[in-house]
Order: C-alpha cells, then sequence, then structure tokens
C-alpha cells in the first residue's frame, strides 16, 4: 500500500513527510516536487508569508540518481521564516520553557478552543501550529509523487476554481490538462475570465473590510482506468475515499463528486449516464458526467470530477469573531494572527494532490509491482483485457 505521514508545525523548523509504498525507477527530480509547491503558493488573496516562504525541500531519503529506491521517500521542507526570525526560535523551540504570549482567544471556526480542551493547553498556539494549513506543503510534495506515478499510466489530475465568494464560473465547457498553465495563470486560478474579474473584485472587497473568503474548487482526472476501489466493502469505494481525503483539508466543509447535490433533485429518468459503445475508440463510455466518473464506488474510465466547497478562513485580519478569553472567560473578540484573504486557489491544488494521492494509492492496490516496470507492464495487461 502507498502511505504517507506528515509531520511539523506551521512556524517550527521544516514540515517532513515520509512516502511509503512506491515502487522502484520512479523517475523523480526536487524540481519536480517544487513545481507542485510553488504552485501551491498561487493565488490573488494570499497572506505576506507566501510572498517569502521558499518551501526550499531536502530529498532526505529513498531517491537516489534521480529515481526511487523502493524505500522510504523523505521529503523536508523548511520553514524559511523559522530560520529568518528569532521570534519563531523562542516560540516554537523544542527546548523546555513557556511562551511569555499564550494565545487565550480561541477563534470560532478554528481548531483552537476544542484543541485545547481536547490535548489540555492553555495556549491555542499549541494547537493552531499543527492545525494550520500550512501543513499541506508536506502533503502537495507528496502528491507531487503520486502524480508522476500516475502520469506512468496516463493519468493526469489537476484543478480549477469555481466559485470564489458569490462569484462563480458558469463555464460549461470543463478545461482539458492543456489548458493547467492558463487556469495557473489566473490570479484566482479560474478558467472563466468573466467569472476571474468577479472573483478578483470580491478579494479586494474583503481584503478591505479585513475579512476573509471561501469558495468551491473542482478537480478533474483524466485517463483514471475502469476499476480503481471497489463495490464489494465499503472502506474500499473509491468516492467514499475520495471524500474523506478532500474532507481532511483544512477549512474544507463540503465535496460532491460529479453533479452529487443537483442531481438529487432530478427524477431517476434524467439523473443518470447514458452508457454508450465507442466504436471508435473501441470502448464504453457514457453520454454525461453526471456521476463524476464513479458508479458503485468504482472508477468508470470516465472524467472523474469532485468538488470542494471552502469555508471562510476562521482568521479574519479585523478580527470581529465574538468569543471567551479562556482565563478571564470574559466575553472578548478573536486573538488577531496574520493570515489570508482566501486560500481557495491554494486548496484546489491541495484538492488535487489529495485525489492523485488516492488514486495512486487505489492504482498501486490494482497493478502492484515493486518496481515501476512491473506497475506498468501490470496495468498495460489490465488494460488489454478490458478492451
Ligand atoms: C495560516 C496563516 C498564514 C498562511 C498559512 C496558513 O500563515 P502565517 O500566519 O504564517 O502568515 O499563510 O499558510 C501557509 C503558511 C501555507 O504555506 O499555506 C493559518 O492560519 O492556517
Amino acid at each position: 500500500m502507498l502511505r504517507y505521514l506528515t509531520a511539523g508545525e506551521s512556524h517550527g523548523q521544516a514540515l517532513v513527510v515520509i512516502v511509503e509504498g512506491l515502487p522502484a525507477g520512479l523517475e523523480v527530480t526536487a524540481q519536480d516536487i517544487n513545481a507542485e509547491l510553488a504552485r501551491r503558493r498561487l493565488g490573488f488573496g494570499r497572506g505576506p508569508r507566501q510572498k517569502f516562504e521558499q518551501d526550499e525541500i531536502v530529498l532526505v531519503g529513498g531517491i537516489r540518481h534521480g529515481r526511487t529506491l523502493g524505500s522510504p521517500v523523505a521529503i523536508e521542507i523548511k520553514n524559511s521564516e523559522w530560520f529568518r526570525s528569532d521570534v519563531w526560535h523562542e516560540e516554537m523551540s523544542p527546548e523546555p520553557g513557556k511562551t511569555k504570549k499564550p494565545l487565550t482567544q480561541p477563534r470560532p471556526g478554528h481548531a483552537d478552543l476544542t484543541g485545547m480542551q481536547k490535548y489540555g493547553f492553555d495556549d491555542a498556539r499549541d494547537v493552531l501550529e499543527r492545525a494550520s494549513a500550512r501543513e499541506t506543503a508536506a502533503r502537495v510534495a507528496a502528491g507531487a509523487l503520486a502524480k508522476l506515478l500516475l502520469k506512468q499510466i496516463n493519468v493526469s489530475v489537476f484543478s480549477h476554481v469555481l466559485q470564489l465568494g458569490t462569484a462563480r464560473s458558469e463555464n460549461l465547457v470543463r478545461p482539458q490538462i492543456y489548458d493547467l498553465d492558463q487556469i495557473d495563470e489566473s490570479p484566482v486560478r479560474c478558467f472563466n475570465s468573466q467569472a476571474e474579474a468577479k472573483m478578483i473584485a470580491e478579494v479586494e472587497s474583503a481584503a478591505k473590510d479585513g475579512d476573509s473568503l471561501g469558495g468551491i474548487v473542482e478537480v478533474l482526472a483524466y485517463g483514471v482506468p475502469v476499476g480503481l476501489g471497489s463495490y464489494v466493502h465499503w472502506d474500499r469505494k473509491l468516492d467514499g475515499l475520495l471524500a474523506q481525503a478532500i474532507m481532511s483539508i483544512q477549512a474544507v466543509k463540503g465535496v460532491e463528486i460529479g453533479d452529487g447535490f443537483e442531481v438529487s433533485a432530478r427524477r431517476g429518468s434524467n439523473a443518470h449516464d447514458a452508457i454508450v459503445w465507442n466504436e471508435a475508440e473501441n470502448k464504453y463510455s457514457r453520454e454525461t458526467s453526471l456521476a463524476g466518473g464513479t458508479e458503485g464506488g468504482m472508477s468508470t474510465g470516465e472524467m472523474l470530477v469532485v468538488r470542494a466547497a471552502m469555508k471562510p478562513l476562521a482568521t479574519l485580519n479585523r478580527p470581529t469573531l465574538k468569543t471567551v478569553d479562556t482565563v478571564t472567560k470574559q466575553e472578548t473578540v478573536s486573538f488577531k494572527e496574520r493570515t489570508d484573504v482566501t486560500a481557495v486557489p491554494a486548496m484546489g491544488v491541495v484538492a488535487e494532490t489529495m485525489v492523485a494521492l488516492v488514486l495512486a494509492q487505489e492504482a498501486q492496490r490494482n497493478y502492484g509491482g515493486d518496481s515501476i516496470d512491473d506497475f506498468v507492464n501490470n496495468f498495460n495487461s489490465f488494460a488489454k483485457r478490458i478492451s
């Protein structure tokens, strides 16, 4: 099984990710990982940190001469701020000691209060440093490896922003992988220029008010083979695995596979993707993609569509959310912390990552192999049987 584990705090020394179960012989360079990390830093509405955070990586283990060894791949991502500032050396020091500035006004909507109660902390920083979406940088590094594995069987995964605040892209034409550069060049990672302008205006207006914005991203995967996931048991269903993976992203509160929510209001006669025989490609296809490329918890071989809805960030540049000071129990407003107006464009890159990791895990489960050649050969033999 392909599995991974992240560690590290937002303003600690570094983030770390270990990815285990990749076949040997997969070509990987630091540039492949850096390129994905750079995409995650994109997006209009992010705070000052993204401008200086370099996400400098060290390939600690599992890769030799540009290829995986089959052993665990360990990647360290240094937090430049920890190296730049003595404040964080002290605040986040692993040495015994105590902070002089405990945060005691937990932000509603963040992990602060419940985390303090659960783990017995009296300083919200003990919680927020790990709960922070900074951790997703480590996931994106793992996702870069998953994408490289998927590329071997011609699967591509990418995302675009559908909605930011109330501004929504009503594009009926879905982007293809060759549109990705255009999407990444959009300051809000939107494929529709009219919607893009509205999104930018919403971010500017929220920034002026010291407020934050949520939104919806759509992840598309092309080339997904038939039969990833399974109907045979609840915890093997692909849509279930995708929903869990997407929901695990900080601030995501909703997941939709295909047109799941809209379809629920239709009649059954008009709610399913008709099956047709595609003579030219010698395969079955679906006429529409209402089910988002999954049926019975398995990929159908059609385009996979997964949407993620993110709530507006709980940290505000002008704190107005009512809370209670955990020391005095007096009503107050949540503490002020440097933040982003919106992280929806970056969340799209994280959502791609999570989808890629789930697809890579399931592909690895189906096709297996300790070397990349075995993996690809096993896939080819499956593809041959299917056709
Ligand atoms: C975050 C607050 C901001 C974001 C951060 C997540 O960080 P800081 O407080 O250091 O300015 O920039 O996201 C990242 C650092 C990142 O890499 O995504 C938060 O409160 O969760």
